[in-house]
């Protein structure tokens, strides 16, 4: 029988400058991370392997492909000029840190590139996409222009994909993409809720929030997204999470909740009024909804930031299991894994737990979930994805040898100092828009062709 519709996740391919600049406030990995050695070749062989795992047991597996860094668009729109060594010596000279958010791989977490919305929730009946401003950190307000040149590319199709710019860049609508919605359905193909949390109000500034760390998302960002996208009231809930969660290193959503068709794996202080958000998606949502949700007692939130358990992927096997793929950092932290255990022996859907080892990205604050933006597809819809970007084992072997031989195995603070990574990295990406057939999407590529 063929599935009416499937979840396809596009995973962010580890970009060639992936390494630890500290640049996340609140982000706790990336703070205590700060000025380590990263393997960017090793990261984004880890990545790929995550994909290639889920491509084999037969989950449709897209990549996304990095973005074009040290960025000398951004570099030049803040006064940096000459050519693009030029450009990269006096922005080093000046503001090593500002060269630092230039530098970032951080379009890897690809959770954060965009809201998605399947086209049986939309008013028009497409797919709806709008790219995230990630308007809380500098060096992720910088993706949005280039995300929305690769998805346009990879979801070309104007009869089944609708794209949005990026919200307004400013705080009040502070939008983090997908790390903050979830969409529940009992089948996939079928109308189903849209569920954005947020961090605190954007306008509102009495209302609660957090007091130590920033709330990315705000719920007028996620109103507009719900807005752009054609939902109807009656399948959007919209959450705050919990303040203190925030204050405890849950700088997303999906740091402490991750839903999959009509189940929530959630920890019990995820959000404000938790009984009444699950009863409002139960309620929306009809027919069954199942919450397995987390105690303190079983698990501290700080282990959960720590281990990264909810940041897992809640994937649906053909038997109506689901397997849970969680980071190696589960199975290291003693508490969470016996938990885990007792999970897959309990009745809950959740029958299966998969570890794998991301230990160059989760270094960074960065585990299975935020490394994948899933994007529900019809069978028509799939069938008019750019098909280059779809993993296989072809594409898989291909990826493999281009990151073996482009990538480097070492970034510190004296090679991230290197002008020579501007060459590297556009030699690297000009061979892959070739491999994924994305014509010329990248700032370089462009600037030549005009
Ligand atoms: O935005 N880390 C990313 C991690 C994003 C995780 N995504 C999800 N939870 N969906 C962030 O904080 C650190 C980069 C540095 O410090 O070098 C960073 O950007």
């Amino acid at each position: 029988m063929t599935m009416r519709a499937v979840e396809a996740n596009f995973d962010g391919l580890v970009g060639l400058t992936h390494n630890y600049s500290g640049l996340s406030f609140g982000n706790i990995a990336s703070a205590k991370n700060h000025g380590g050695i990263a393997n960017p070749k090793l990261a984004a062989l880890q990545g790929l392997k995550k994909m290639k795992a889920l491509a084999d047991m037969g989950f449709t597996q897209g990549v996304l492909p990095p973005q074009e860094r040290p960025c000398v668009t951004t570099l030049r729109a803040l006064g940096f000029t000459g050519n693009g060594t030029d450009v990269i010596r006096a922005a080093i000279k000046s503001s090593p840190t500002v060269y630092s958010s230039a530098l970032s791989a951080s379009s890897m977490w690809s959770a954060n590139a965009a809201t998605v919305s399947p086209s049986a929730n939309t008013a028009d009946g497409r797919v709806h996409f709008t790219a995230a401003n990630l308007n809380n950190k500098f060096h992720r307000s910088i993706e949005h222009a280039q995300t929305s040149r690769t998805l346009r590319a990879i979801f070309r199709d104007k009869k089944y994909f609708a794209h949005h710019s990026a919200l307004p860049a400013c705080p009040q609508f502070g939008d983090e993409g997908a790390a903050n919605h979830t969409r529940f359905c009992q089948q996939l193909g079928e109308r189903g809720v849209e569920f954005f949390v947020y961090g605190a109000s954007g306008f509102d500034l009495a209302a609660t929030r957090p007091q130590k760390y920033p709330a990315r998302q705000t719920l007028e960002a996620s109103q507009a997204v719900a807005r752009l996208h054609g939902l109807d009231a009656g399948q959007v809930v919209f959450a705050q999470q919990n303040p203190q969660v925030i204050d405890a290193g849950v700088f997303h959503n999906d740091v402490i909740a991750v839903g999959n068709g009509n189940v929530l794996f959630c920890h019990e202080s995820a959000f404000v009024d938790q009984q009444k958000v699950l009863d409002n998606i139960a309620a929306k949502l009809g027919g069954t909804f199942t919450a397995v949700q987390v105690s303190n007692d079983d698990i501290s939130v700080e282990d959960a930031v720590q281990s990264y358990l909810f940041n897992s992927q809640l994937l649906s096997r053909t038997d109506g299991r689901m397997l849970l793929l969680v980071p190696e950092e589960c199975q290291n932290n003693e508490r969470v894994w016996d938990y885990l255990q007792k999970l897959r022996s309990q009745s809950t859907p959740i029958g299966e737990v998969l570890v794998m080892d991301l230990r160059e990205s989760m270094r960074n604050g960065g585990g299975p979930a935020c490394l994948r933006l899933r994007v529900e597809l019809k069978q028509q819809e799939l069938a008019a994805v750019n098909p280059a970007t779809l993993i296989n084992d072809d594409l898989y072997k291909r990826l493999t040898s281009w990151v073996e031989k482009h990538y480097r195995d070492r970034l510190g603070e004296a090679e991230l100092a290197d002008p020579a990574l501007l060459d590297e990295c556009r030699a690297a990406l000009d061979e892959l828009t070739q491999i994924l057939a994305l014509g010329s999407v990248y700032p370089f590529q462009l600037e030549s062709a005009a």
